[in-house]
This record gives C-alpha cells, structure tokens and sequence, in this order.
C-alpha cells in the first residue's frame, strides 16, 4: 500500500525517522532556551488539566522554520493533501511532567469555525521527545476522518470537546491507536480524525511541534477569525536544519 492510500484508508500515517536525533536535539535547545520560559506560552484547559503551548500563524524567522517549512513534512503532506498547501500555523506543546491532556475532538472542529469551507487541511505532529501511554502521547481514532464534521462544544476559553454520544458510538466501531513514537518520527493526520490524549502522568516531559496546512483553493473567507489567509510557502531543503547558524 502506498503512503497515500494508507492515509486515505485510515486518516494519518506515522513516519519513523523523518528527521535525526541531532537535529531534534538542536531544535530541543534553542526551543527551551528560546521559548520554554514561564509567562510567553499560552494555557489550554481541559477536562484533563493545563497543557502550556507556543503558537505562530506565520513561520517564525528562526530554526523552528526549517522544521516547520522543511520539505521532508511539506511534500508528503501536499501529496497527502492532493494541491498546493500553505502553514495555517504551527506550535509547541510543552505537556511538563504534571500537564493535563487534551479531550476528544477534531482539529476541524476549531477550523470549521475559522472560515475554512473545506476539511481539506492536515496536522504534522513532531516529536521532540519519546511518547509514551505514561508520557500523554496522541491517542486516536482510527479511520473517522471519514465521518464527516461533528459538533464540539466548549468546554472552557481555548478548549472544546467533540459530542459524546458520537464519541462513545465511534469507539466501539473505530479501533484506538495510542501514537506511541521516538524523538524524530511524525504523524500526519487528516484534520477531521478524532483524537485526545491523557495527562503527563510521568516523570518526563512530552514536547511536540505541530505543523498545521491549508490548501490554497481553501483559504478562510473571513481573515480576521482565521490563524492565516492563504500566502505561497517558502519550502526549505532538507538539510536546512543542520545548516541553519545562529547570529
Ligand atoms: O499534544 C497533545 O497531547 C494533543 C494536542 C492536540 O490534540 C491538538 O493540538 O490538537
């Protein structure tokens, strides 16, 4: 089978290796030095606790953007897509030893709501560090990307959570995938896959850069509710990251 019919069959696909344990270790250093301080990330709350996240509609003039524009992501994401894409946005999940997880939803479930008329969007969910059951990693349910948008209700400020009587009936017909992964291996998936993940239950931290694309052809009506209108992606090689210099 190939990449594309398995991500069409069941909604994501897990890429194993997409980029090395030295440039995962590189972006890890500057992203906490840089970001990971108290007071400039933004608080999630769930019924499953805070996570802490760091966001950017545009891709930010430093190292995160040769992951985040790399063209190890951004091809197969295109392909997965079937037209030219653009970053709706990207952030960093911090999810600390102690962090509350996150509910059943749809990432179109927020989209939806944003100006995008089309579930033509995807998410690339990078792992900073391994992810583990213990740890919080993604947990999702395989193959609903075929059900089409559900309603999300919210459930605080940032957070909303997909129906519940849909989500109890889906479990029963949709097997549950715990994404567990190494530093270095991404998970593309479709913006209408459900998907929720537990708190940090251990002692180590669970850091993931997602990469969030639109399509062109749906770019939000609305500019002033979306995270980013359509503009052409700079796409960065391969080995941008291990060339990138710091001034
Ligand atoms: O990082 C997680 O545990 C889940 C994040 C998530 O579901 C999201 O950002 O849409």
């Amino acid at each position: 089978m190939t990449d594309l019919d398995y991500f069409n069959k069941n909604g994501f696909i897990l890429k194993k290796k997409l980029f090395s344990k030295d440039e995962i270790d590189k972006l890890n250093n500057f992203a906490d030095s840089s970001y990971g301080k108290e007071g400039e990330v933004k608080k999630t709350i769930s019924t499953k606790g805070s996570a802490y996240l760091t966001l950017w509609n545009s891709p930010p003039d430093n190292l995160v953007s040769t992951f985040s524009t790399n063209e190890r992501i951004v091809r197969p994401m295109e392909n997965f897509l079937g037209e030219e894409i653009y970053h709706y946005h990207s952030k960093i999940i911090w999810k600390n030893s102690g962090d509350g997880g996150f509910d059943w939803h749809q990432d179109y479930g927020y989209w939806y709501n944003q100006g995008c008329l089309y579930s033509d969007m995807g998410s690339c969910f990078i792992m900073l560090d391994r992810a583990s059951k213990e740890n919080g990693c993604l947990k999702v349910l395989k193959g609903t990307h075929k059900v089409g948008r559900i309603n999300h209700d919210p459930i605080s400020e940032t957070d909303v959570q997909a129906d519940l009587e849909r989500i109890a009936l889906l479990e029963k017909r949709h097997e549950t995938i715990y994404i567990t992964a190494e530093p270095g291996d991404v998970l593309f998936f479709h913006c209408n896959l459900l998907h929720s993940s537990a708190r940090n239950d251990s002692n180590y931290s669970r850091r993931t850069l997602i990469v969030c694309f639109n399509t062109k052809s749906n770019s939000p009506y609305n500019e002033k509710i979306a995270h980013a209108t359509y503009s052409p992606l700079t796409v960065l090689p391969s080995d941008s990251i291990m060339k990138y210099n710091f001034v």
